[in-house]
């Protein structure tokens, strides 16, 4: 038997912008996701926007009775700020009523709401002065941070600054599925360092308030690199490509500041941030209570070929190898490789000193699941029940060698819209029929989850 611990927090994750819909209903500001897809509806699948999700605004107790009839004990998802605070100063009575009735219904319900500042939406006004590359865009973080721990920190027990501070600098300023995609790593470097002090500003704002008597920690996407080769050339470029896809992030919230070696790299390629006197003490003495965790896949990297500096973008410190053992997700077209999650477990364990962590998103993203619905209108998600047991089988690995894992949240609990990608790819334990009412219907690993949730386990 695959044993977990008993208090384990079993659960899904998922995002405001992702789920609620009602994008500028009842006073809620656009955010980047709600004007770009005014400008450009053409580029989301399907022509999905963000107005048009999983309307958990107003279902929202459809899903808390469904995450109770699985007997979850946790669940994440985030607060929008452009609604809480639709001008960045103004509370909005709207808002807080429906997050305090969303989170209630949880707890009446079993279910500890796990609440995140920021999941990738940048209201549109600050967009509009610069957005992370302005450095008021820190002290607007901490102000809204402030609020939602005083309007909600009564309720909640478990909070998060951001979700996945590395896909909005990559996508957004060195790439273009996130808006203002543009690509310019230098702005790139200042967004990511703008973000990193915002999230430290915010864990201070937690933790000034003596009414605050709960946890605070972020959520960081991390894929365990591994080198093509033993050869000097290839373990160099591993170390580098760790040194800015993990430890950049890592090291600064959980040991206090980023990794000299990072800063003295940046230093001779000209990338280093601007900064302000005083800002590294805001990162010393705000380290997290805990680190969430969102594996997907690992990064294969090889030496750079001709390498060039001042560098442009991290290419030059490492490249891709494609691995000739890959196995792939050919929906979504990413590796699957469940010993992943035991090297970062493990990394957690040895290298931050046992720090209480979380698995706070893991799934597969399958497109065209309905081929696989029953005559009894269950999704048959097999290759979802597989893909949890072979995750699963590798962090028990690592709770058993002493890694300090206290929960594991699959992405996503319903069905929802990710992004450019809209409903392309669905992940969730239960299927959004978005042509029915956003009915929601069983897919077979909810069942199959609510068993492992009961038994502190699985047997393979
Ligand atoms: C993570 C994000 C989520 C979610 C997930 C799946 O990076 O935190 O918001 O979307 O990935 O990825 P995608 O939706 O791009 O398939």
């Amino acid at each position: 038997m695959i044993k977990f611990p008993k208090d384990f927090l079993w659960g899904a994750a998922t995002s405001a912008p992702q789920t609620e819909g009602a994008a500028l209903a009842d006073g809620k500001s656009p955010s980047t996701w709600d004007k770009w897809f005014e400008m450009e509806p053409e580029l989301f699948f399907d022509q999905v926007g963000p107005n048009d999700t999983s309307n958990v605004y107003y279902q929202y107790k459809e899903d808390v009775a469904l995450m109770k009839k699985m007997d979850m004990n946790s669940y994440r998802t985030s607060i929008a700020w452009t609604r809480l605070l639709p001008d960045g100063k103004t509370l909005n009575p709207k808002a807080v009523e429906f997050y305090r009735n969303y989170f209630q219904e949880m707890l009446d319900n079993g279910v500890e709401p796990i609440i995140n500042l920021f999941h990738f939406d940048m209201p549109w006004w600050l967009m509009e002065k610069g957005g992370w590359e302005a450095r008021e865009s820190v002290d607007h973080f901490a102000f809204y941070a402030k609020t939602a721990f005083e309007q909600f920190g009564d309720l909640i027990k478990t909070w998060a600054t951001f979700n996945e501070p590395l896909v909005h600098i990559e996508c957004g300023y060195m790439g273009d599925a996130h808006w203002p995609k543009v690509r310019d790593f230098k702005r790139a470097i200042q967004v990511g360092y703008h973000t990193m002090l915002a999230h430290a500003k915010a864990v201070e704002a937690y933790r000034t308030n003596p009414h605050n008597d709960g946890k605070i920690g972020i959520i960081l996407n991390l894929s365990p690199v591994y080198a093509k080769s033993e050869e000097p050339a290839d373990q160099e470029a591993r170390h580098k490509a760790d040194l800015i896809y993990i430890r950049s992030f890592v090291d600064t919230v959980a040991l206090g500041y980023f990794p000299e070696e990072l800063i003295e790299m940046l230093r001779e390629s000209d990338l280093l941030p601007t900064t302000i006197a005083g800002d590294r003490a805001i990162f010393e003495n705000n380290i997290v209570d805990y680190v969430g965790v969102n594996y997907y896949q690992p990064l294969r990297v090889q030496a750079p070929e001709n390498p060039v500096f001042p560098a442009q973008s991290p290419g030059a410190w490492a490249r891709g190898y494609n691995w000739p053992e890959k196995r792939i997700n050919p929906h979504r077209g990413w590796e699957i490789f469940p010993e992943g999650i035991y090297t970062i477990a493990m990394r957690m364990k040895n290298d931050y000193g046992n720090m209480p962590w979380f698995i706070s998103e893991n799934g597969m993203g399958v497109e065209g699941e309905e081929q696989f619905m029953d005559e009894n209108g269950i999704i048959q998600d097999d290759y979802r029940i597989e893909f949890l047991e072979e995750h699963l089988e590798y962090l028990a690995k690592a709770i058993e060698e002493g890694s300090n894992c206290f929960g594991y949240h699959m992405w996503t609990f319903s069905d929802c819209w990710s992004w450019l990608n809209a409903y392309k790819n669905r992940y969730g334990y239960y299927r959004i029929n978005r042509d029915d009412n956003y009915r929601r219907s069983d897919k077979a690993s909810s069942y199959w989850m609510k068993n492992v949730i009961n038994q502190h386990g699985f047997t393979r």
